[in-house]
C-alpha cells in the first residue's frame, strides 16, 4: 500500500511548497492517526488558508477524535469517508512515516507531506520536512506567509493551538526567538492565549481526573527516580468510564516529577496492544527506544503500540529505555 510515488521531490523552502500550492488545486489534507492538536490545527488552519485562496480543499479523517479537539475542527469541512478521486492531491501534515496514517487511508494521489518529524520521507510526490521545526503549525504558518495569505483570528487560533501544544506552552528545546515571535503574530492576529489554554489544558473530564489519581498513586520509578512510569489498566479505564485517548493528559503531568528525566505511560487498549508513550527531559533520546519497538517521533517525545501482554510490554520496554539512559548517563 505504501509503495513510493516514481518521482519524489524532497523541497528545502517553504516558499517552493507556497508556489506549488499556488499552481494547482483540489487538495485533501489528511493528519495522523490519533491525531494530536498540531496535526488537527495545522490541517485546520491549510484548509482555511487555501480556502482563503480560492482553492477546493477538504480534510479527511476518518476517525473521532477526543471532544476538546472540536473548538479546532469545527471550522474545517471534514469527510469522514475518503472520496476517491484521482484529482485529489493528498496532503499529509505531521507525519513522520505513512505508518502514522490511519489504516482506512488509500494513498490515491499522495502528494504533499509537510512534516517536522526526522525524515525524509518518500511516500509522497512531494515533501517538506523540516526536523528542526518545533511544529507542524509552524511549517504551516510559514507556507501561508509566503502564500501571502491574509490571517484571521481564526486561522490564528488553530496555528496558535498547534504550537503552543507540541512546544509544551512555548518551553520545549525546539522553541526559539522566532516561535515566540510567530505566537506573537498569531496573538494580534487575534488568536486569545487565555482561551487556547482553557481549550487545551483544562478540558479534563472529572472521572478522569479520578482515573489519574489512581495511576498516580501507584507510578514506578527506578534508577533514582530518574525513569518514571505509569501504567493504565483497561480495567482501570472501564471501571472510571474514560476513554483511553483522554488520557494523554497524564504525561505533562508525570513529566513535573522533579527527578525524572524520562517518563513513560502504558495504556492497556481493547484491541490487544499497549500503548507506549515516552517523554524525556532533555538528556536523553527516547526516540532510539521507541524505534526499537516499531515506533517512532521525536527526540523528546515519541510512541509505540506493542502487541505484546501489558506485564511483558512493561517489562521489556522498562529494560530497554534503562539501558539507553544508562548509555547516555556514560556518555554525559
Ligand atoms: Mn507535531
Amino acid at each position: 500500500m505504501f509503495s513510493a510515488p516514481s518521482e519524489h521531490i524532497l523541497l528545502s523552502q517553504t516558499r517552493e511548497v507556497a508556489k506549488l500550492l499556488k499552481e494547482n488545486d483540489n487538495y485533501l489534507i489528511c493528519p495522523h492517526i490519533h491525531p494530536d492538536p498540531d496535526s488537527i490545527g495545522s490541517a485546520v488552519g491549510l484548509y482555511l488558508g487555501l480556502r482563503k485562496l480560492g482553492k477546493q480543499v477538504q480534510i479527511y479523517l476518518p476517525e473521532a477524535t477526543p471532544p476538546y479537539m472540536d473548538y479546532l475542527l469545527q471550522h474545517a469541512d471534514v469527510q469522514l469517508e475518503q472520496p476517491l478521486d484521482m484529482n485529489l492531491k493528498m496532503i499529509f501534515v505531521d507525519l513522520g512515516t505513512p505508518k502514522q496514517l490511519h489504516p482506512a487511508v488509500k494513498l490515491v494521489n499522495p502528494w504533499l507531506d509537510l512534516d517536522h518529524h526526522l525524515g525524509p520521507v518518500s511516500f509522497t510526490k512531494y515533501a517538506f520536512v523540516d526536523q528542526y521545526s518545533p511544529a507542524t503549525a509552524d511549517i504551516v504558518f510559514r507556507v501561508l506567509k509566503d502564500l501571502r495569505c491574509p490571517m484571521d483570528k481564526t486561522i490564528a487560533t488553530v496555528l496558535y493551538s498547534a504550537l503552543v501544544f507540541d512546544t509544551r506552552n512555548l518551553t520545549t528545546p525546539t522553541t526559539l526567538p522566532e516561535t515566540l515571535h510567530q505566537a506573537a503574530d498569531l496573538i494580534r492576529s487575534g488568536a486569545d492565549p487565555t482561551y487556547v489554554n482553557q481549550m487545551l489544558n483544562q478540558q479534563k473530564p472529572i472521572n478522569l481526573m479520578r482515573l489519574m489519581g489512581e495511576a498516580f498513586s501507584k507510578i514506578h520509578s527506578t534508577l533514582d527516580d530518574t525513569l518514571v512510569w505509569a501504567v493504565i489498566t483497561e480495567e482501570m479505564l472501564t471501571r472510571h468510564g474514560v476513554e483511553e485517548t483522554e488520557c494523554d493528559y497524564l504525561i505533562s503531568d508525570l513529566l513535573t516529577v522533579a527527578t525524572a528525566e524520562v517518563i513513560l505511560l502504558f495504556k492497556e487498549t481493547n484491541q490487544g496492544y499497549v500503548k507506549v508513550s515516552w517523554r524525556s527531559k532533555c538528556h536523553v533520546d527516547v526516540n532510539l527506544i521507541a524505534r526499537q519497538f516499531g515506533g517512532g517521533g521525536h527526540r523528546f517525545a515519541c510512541g509505540a503500540r506493542i502487541n505484546l501482554p501489558l506485564k511483558q510490554t512493561v517489562r521489556q520496554v522498562i529494560a530497554a529505555t534503562q539501558q539507553v539512559m544508562e548509555a547516555a548517563l556514560i556518555a554525559a
